[in-house]
């Protein structure tokens, strides 16, 4: 198996560049990528503005595991660094995997210490729904239902318009 949704996010250092990085760092995979969004800090008010984008990808051979390695890797790459006192605090680059499909198309539980799918939190955030439906319109989160119908339910609906596109800052076409 399989297909995946991964959410990327930064606020700290050269957002844009870090962003690109990573999805970069997946081309191999890559099915599609959002536009990016500017969005307000959510969880931890006390922090700069986010770029945030979603992405598809899909590799017969991986496994919820194995996206979440890569996902750390692209962590790493960026200069991550961890503050447990902060656990939404500010990151140069975030990389969560949301959301993974068997092949089948069946959606992948799982309630590891080290990984939790569908991602726990998916469902509350905006800035992960938004870019998604930009790439999958009739995308539904595992759980949860319709993107569609996330987003038009408040609070959510109130999170989405605060969400800036940044149309001026593509992420390259990375083939
Ligand atoms: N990530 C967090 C905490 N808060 N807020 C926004 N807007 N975007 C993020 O990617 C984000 C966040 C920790 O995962
Ligand atoms: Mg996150
Ligand atoms: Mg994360």
């Amino acid at each position: 198996m399989s297909r995946a949704v991964l959410s990327l996010g930064g606020n700290l250092g050269d957002r844009l560049r870090q962003l690109r990085q990573a999805v970069n760092s997946l081309r191999d995979v890559l099915v599609l990528v959002s536009g990016v969004y500017e969005t307000p800090p959510w969880g931890d008010a006390d922090q700069p503005a986010y770029l945030n984008a979603t992405l598809l990808a899909h590799d017969p051979t991986a496994t919820p595991e194995s996206w979440l390695d890569r996902a750390r890797a692209a962590e790493d790459a960026a200069g991550r660094r961890r503050d447990p006192e902060r656990r939404f605090g500010p990151r140069t680059l975030d990389v969560d995997v949301i959301s993974v499909w068997d092949e089948s198309g069946e959606p992948v539980v799982r309630h590891g210490p080290e990984l939790v799918l569908p991602h726990p939190r998916a469902h509350l955030r905006a800035f992960v729904l938004r870019p998604w439906l930009d790439i999958e319109p009739y995308g539904r989160l595992p759980g949860h239902g319709w993107l569609t119908d996330l987003l038009n339910r408040e609070p959510l609906a109130a999170d989405a318009r605060e969400l800036r596109p940044r149309p001026d800052m593509p992420i390259e076409s990375v083939q």
